[in-house]
């Protein structure tokens, strides 16, 4: 076995509400069932190579500051190899079934395509013997089209061809490993994709370039038989001004516009939905209602800064009406919930990895437990359901049915005069019946 980099933690176990131990759960115990499946199978919790294993705590006004004992040497392969034993290492502590990686996350950039595919293909060589020896699986993974200087004008959706072809063969490499890793899916987040100024910008055109490569990508998902769903990741904004795929709504469209919709699903993150200036159920329900809420990053952002922080989800109202939405729509497929979230710059000790993992975990437990009863309660449910009550007969049921004209509906209103019997949308009284779940 090779040498720990966490020697002084064993694995994180489940012991219940009254412990004080910072180190174990307190709500979340992996097989406990609520409505009939186990916490485990529910959330399908994934931790991220990117800001678990790479982020250093840096940001634009000062130097790294956590203690990572694998990111030292040059950035070879064999640094690289260590470091995913490091990942392993923290993911089966945590308990988590699933990870998730871009492919430079997990492997050094080389000084030409071919040079980084072979880097790639050595790491994922060792991702694919630790995956058997842990019995961790890949969630998704992704490529990273947008930390090189190559992708300043973005990657599918740059100005220059020869950019657009760079960025295809990372996908496809991407792709062949997440089929070899047997991910469950596949992740495209778009980076750079969109624009700083119209002054610059042929938008029409960028947008095309974005549905063919989508269509290239279904295309090669085909032909080396991938079976997981892809997902597309909204963002409003940053890197750049205007990202394309802004919000789940905007998503939807692009899909549909481009003849897309049946090959993807969402992924939603929380904090890209703050952003957007929606919240999480928001994007969830518009997702959840086109058949397409498939997977979601988990964080949240803070109320006064108005940037993706990817703070660990510690939110028990966030975590409750994010997993009522899951339960709605029947729960994960390929999906889950992935931890894309950072440690704070002073939260820079080791431990700080397993106590955030810890706090979102229990957070996302309680989350769960409350949603389900909440649906099992049934009053919130029985309100929404009777709120529509005179859609279910009469004039309603015909124009639901698409049996009533504009003329009928004029009969109707004539008929009764005016309206009468509108009842109370109650929502301070269903806040507080959220309140007595949390
Ligand atoms: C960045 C995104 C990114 C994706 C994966 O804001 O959240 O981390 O999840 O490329
Ligand atoms: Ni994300
Ligand atoms: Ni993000």
């Amino acid at each position: 076995m090779a040498k720990s980099f966490f020697p002084r933690i064993g694995k994180i176990q489940f012991e219940g509400p009254q412990s004080k131990n910072p180190l174990a759960f307190k709500h979340y115990n992996a097989t406990e069932l609520v409505e009939g499946k186990s916490m485990q199978e529910h959330m399908r919790f994934a931790v991220v190579y990117w800001h678990t294993m790479r982020g250093n705590g840096g940001d634009m006004f000062g130097w790294g500051t956590a203690d990572r004992p694998w990111q030292t040497g040059e950035g070879t392969v064999k640094d690289a190899i260590k470091r995913a034993q490091a990942m392993f290492e923290f993911t089966s502590k945590i308990g988590a079934p699933f990870y998730c990686w871009h492919d430079r996350d997990v492997a050094p950039h080389g000084k030409s395509l071919a040079e980084s595919n072979k880097n790639f293909d050595a790491v994922a060589t060792e991702l694919k013997k630790l995956q058997k020896d842990t019995g961790i699986k890949l969630l998704w993974g992704t490529a990273q089209n947008f930390v090189h200087p190559r992708y300043m004008h973005g990657a599918a959706t740059s100005c220059n061809a020869d950019v657009f072809c760079y960025a295809a063969a990372q996908v496809k490499r991407a792709m062949e490993w997440t089929k070899e890793l047997d991910g469950a899916g596949y992740v495209f987040w778009g980076g750079r994709e969109g624009y700083s100024t119209l002054l610059n910008t042929d938008m029409k055109r960028e947008m095309d370039h974005l549905g063919r490569f989508m269509h290239m990508a279904v295309d090669y998902k085909k032909k080396i038989g991938m079976k997981g769903p892809f997902f597309i990741e909204p963002k409003p904004k940053e890197p750049t001004k205007h990202q394309y795929d802004s919000d789940a709504a905007a998503c939807l469209n692009f899909l549909r516009e481009y003849g897309l919709l049946e090959h993807f699903q969402l992924n939603l993150e929380v904090n890209h939905a703050w952003l957007a200036g929606k919240s999480m159920e928001h994007e969830m329900e518009v997702a959840g209602a086109a058949g397409a809420l498939g997977s979601i990053d988990a964080n949240m952002g803070d109320y006064f800064l108005g940037w993706d922080t990817d703070q660990f989800p510690t939110d028990l109202y966030l975590t409750t009406q994010t997993m009522l939405r899951v339960l709605k729509y029947g729960g994960f497929t390929a999906g889950g919930v992935n931890f894309d979230a950072k440690v704070r710059r002073e939260s820079f000790e080791l431990d700080d990895l397993f106590l955030a993992h810890i706090a979102g975990m229990d957070a996302f437990a309680r989350g769960l437990k409350a949603a389900a009863a909440i649906r099992k309660d049934g009053r919130i449910a029985e309100f929404v359901k009777n709120r529509y009550a005179t859609w279910d007969s009469g004039i309603g049921a015909k124009i639901e049915a698409g049996k009533a004209s504009f003329a009928d509906c004029e009969k109707h209103a004539l008929k009764i005069g005016e309206v009468s019997g509108l009842q109370s949308g109650r929502q301070e009284l269903l806040e507080s019946i959220i309140n007595e779940f949390i």
